[in-house]
């Protein structure tokens, strides 16, 4: 006898609705669910192998401790122990470090899947507060930190996220994305091929990207582009949208602010040679931006490819100025901001502030609460006041995920205390003195905060847990508790012990607007829709002026350092680094999985025959690829999909480190993008880091 059960995946942001069967207590199948009004039946090689990591005998389920070998090359010993003493255990040691060196010394590191996960993000916060540390970090910052901060500086809080209204819209300026691959990043939208499709049929796709990607081969036209060089081509197609015609701001009346002084600094920047810089002439930018004009609905986004690269800020801003310019921002078929069911923005929630303390060593300023996790390892390695000598990590892998992983490994091996909430013992975490394992999210209720906001349809949906917990295993927001409460007793501080989830949830709709009650949700379990995207943005602009503010100075100083970058450097013969994703890959972490695994390798580097011919390499050669900051080897694949000048890598591998226990993970092959990039690559607008466009050497190995 099977049953069904139904939840959301808790994978990725496409937050599909999923059907999963049980036969005597095991899970069995997963299928889509066909009755999620959002997801509609979609599903993923990776939503399918939740089958693999429920039943991973790596997975660990109590919490372990470390013990330390004692001699050099002997293997640490892993001990589990109750929940009681490790909570203890964690508390003690986070306190006597503070106590001895300062509330700094301890940092913190969230990992993406904090952000899936409802026991981690909506009670993280609270537990991190109380360790009164300026070092707060996360995968946030070498990923979509652009885009908060432009959100943050035009409108006024950093969630307040335009998001292309892709069902609607009739044509799409997409830059550096593939959610073919990636399923859709910053516009949650399950089942996007089939999205993208519609629009095809109905209107144009242009995907701009240095590799034709698996979107790139759905899409009406694909243009190839020199990468980092983003900036000066949407410089030159704002150019070009203003001799198209007028901005038809009209919509904005009175809330429009610096429109003006935008449009001409970004007219004083000279793309005279454009062509050189980006690879795309400036015809085919004017014929595309007189496209864009006249289409009857357009919108541009940019992700992964132009938010981590040294202008991302400066990209998201141009990419708003262009929807602004033609009246498509906040408007049906443009871009438009979800009104979430639980509001992420508006009264106490976090705008997104920065400034308001630096780091120690390199000082970057601290943005929305956290430090750019590229300056992590130099606050551990840097002797000195404020040195951080503990670190707690949730559900992040820092090692394999992080600019210079391999200069972090080694700062890890340094620490007096770490502390892992993780599921397995891999890159980062076997440096953990403890690791505590929360139970798998099927046990637990889960209602996405985040992606409900950035759906590209306005939908709510709680998951229930779908099978019992072991009597042993916590779920996440227990965790947070037992920390928070064991921290405060060893520091003389007091906790007070948060409510489970469901109070949370339904006090969290409670401030909303959206009418709906945890009763009603519990009585959807496909999920609610609650219809299409609406324009809501200008009535909830929380800027100082009450005003979209297109013209931020920061901004504007931005283009000078782009005219800077660009003026009289011809693009030279450097080869440039890019990354890639792959539908069975999840960033660093799901390898283990068998059915992820199998088939085709997906770890090589792909490079244009020319740029092989070039370096006397041929198609399955093992290269070495040499950064600035190090180096790995790896095999190479032959690639007319890549722009001549561009190879191309996924991060996420490099699973062959002593320590680490993932049986299966261990023997792909691959190794770590993040073993070249450079953590003083930045967009320095915001300190996101600039993974995508380093500047690489490649050879026979
Ligand atoms: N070169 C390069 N680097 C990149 C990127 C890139 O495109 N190129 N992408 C960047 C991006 S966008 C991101 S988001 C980051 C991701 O960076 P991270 O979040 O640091 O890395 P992940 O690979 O997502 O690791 C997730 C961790 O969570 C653990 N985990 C999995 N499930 C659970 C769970 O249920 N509970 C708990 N507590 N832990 C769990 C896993 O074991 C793993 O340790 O990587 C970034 N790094
Ligand atoms: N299967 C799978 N899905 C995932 C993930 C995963 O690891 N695997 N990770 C999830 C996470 S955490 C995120 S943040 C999202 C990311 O979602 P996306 O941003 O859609 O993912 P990427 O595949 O990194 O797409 C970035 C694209 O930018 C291109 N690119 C690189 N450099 C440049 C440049 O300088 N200019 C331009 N124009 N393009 C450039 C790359 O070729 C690539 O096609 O995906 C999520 N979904
Ligand atoms: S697309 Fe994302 S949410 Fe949907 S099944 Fe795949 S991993 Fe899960
Ligand atoms: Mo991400």
């Amino acid at each position: 006898m099977r049953n069904s059960c139904f939840r959301a995946c808790p994978l990725c942001e496409a937050i599909c609705g999923l059907e999963l069967q049980f036969e005597q207590g095991q899970l069995v199948a997963i299928r889509g669910d066909a009755d999620d009004p959002f997801s509609r039946g979609h599903v993923c090689p990776k939503g399918n192998a939740i089958i693999d990591l429920e039943s991973d005998p790596d997975r660990l389920t109590q919490p372990m401790r470390r013990i330390r070998s004692g001699h050099a090359g002997g293997e640490d010993l892993w001990q589990a122990i109750g929940w009681d003493e490790a909570f203890a255990l964690a508390g003690d040691r986070l306190a006597a470090v503070q106590q001895a060196h300062g509330p700094a010394s301890v940092a913190a590191y969230l990992g993406n899947p904090n952000v899936h996960h409802f026991g981690h993000i909506a009670y993280l916060p609270t537990l991190l507060r109380l360790l009164q540390t300026p070092n707060l970090f996360s995968a946030s910052s070498v990923d979509q930190w652009p885009h908060q901060f432009v959100n943050a500086l035009m409108f006024g809080h950093q969630f307040l996220l335009p998001i292309p209204d892709i069902d609607r819209t009739d044509y799409f300026l997409m830059l550096g994305a593939n959610p073919v691959a990636s399923n859709g990043s910053l516009m949650t939208a399950p089942g996007i091929a089939k999205r993208l499709k519609a629009l095809t049929a109905r209107g144009k796709l242009v995907v701009v990207d240095p590799r034709r990607t698996e979107t790139a081969e759905i899409a009406s036209e694909h243009l190839f582009i020199r990468p980092g060089s983003d900036a000066m081509f949407l410089v030159a197609f704002v150019q070009a949208l203003v001799r198209c015609g007028a901005a038809r701001t009209g919509a904005y009346s009175g809330r429009l602010s610096g429109l003006d002084e935008a449009l001409t600094a970004i007219a004083e920047v000279n793309c005279a040679g454009l062509f050189e810089q980006t690879g795309i002439d400036p015809d085919t930018v004017l014929r595309l931006a007189a496209e864009f004009y006249s289409a009857p609905s357009a919108v541009a986004y940019g992700r992964m490819g132009v938010s981590v690269q040294a202008f991302g800020t400066l990209c998201q801003w141009l990419l708003q100025i262009v929807n602004i310019y033609t009246g498509n921002l906040d408007r049906v078929g443009g871009a438009l901001v979800n009104e979430a069911a639980i509001p992420i923005t508006g009264p106490g929630t976090s705008s997104g502030k920065r400034g308001r303390w630096r780091s120690r060593v390199r000082g970057l300023d601290e943005f929305g609460g956290e430090l750019p996790v590229s300056v992590l390892a130099e606050e551990i390695l840097t002797p000195g006041a404020g040195q951080v000598r503990a670190l707690i990590t949730s559900a992040g892998n820092p090692v394999l995920s992080t600019p210079d992983g391999r200069n972090l490994d080694s700062a890890l091996a340094q620490l007096d205390f770490m502390l892992a909430i993780d599921i397995y013992i891999n890159e980062t975490t076997r440096h953990s003195d403890l690791i505590l394992p929360p139970a798998s999210p099927l046990t637990q209720h889960h209602y996405d905060l985040i992606f409900n906001a950035f759906g590209v349809r306005r939908v709510a949906r709680l998951s229930p847990p779908v099978r019992e917990r072991a009597p042993g295993e916590r779920a996440d927001w227990e965790i947070v508790n037992g920390l928070g409460a064991a921290y405060a007793a060893a520091s003389g501080k007091s906790w007070k012990s948060m409510l489970p989830p469901k109070a949370m949830i339904a006090a969290g709709l409670a401030r909303g607007d959206s009418g709906l009650t945890l009763e009603d949700l519990e009585a959807a379990p496909h999920g609610i829709d609650l219809g299409p995207l609406r324009p809501s943005l200008l009535s909830r602009l929380e800027t100082a002026s009450g005003k979209i503010e297109a013209a931020p100075p920061l901004l504007l100083a931005e283009l000078q350092r782009l005219t800077q970058r660009f003026d009289g450097n011809r693009e030279s013969a450097t080869l440039r680094l890019i990354g890639r994703r792959d539908v069975r890959s999840n960033n660093s972490w799901m390898h283990n999985a068998p059915r992820l695994v199998k088939g085709k390798l997906r770890h090589h580097l792909l490079m244009h025959p020319q740029d092989l011919a070039a370096r006397k390499l041929e198609d399955g050669a093992r290269v070495r690829i040499r950064s600035r900051v190090g180096e790995i080897s790896t095999e190479v694949m032959a690639s007319d999909a890549m722009m001549p000048g561009v190879a191309c890598l996924p991060h996420g591998f490099g699973h062959d480190r002593a320590g680490a226990r993932m049986t299966r993970a261990r023997l792909v092959s691959g190794a770590s993008y993040n073993d070249l990039s450079d953590p003083f690559a930045l967009d320095t607008a915001c300190g996101n880091a600039a993974l995508n466009g380093l500047a690489i050497e490649v050879e026979r190995a």
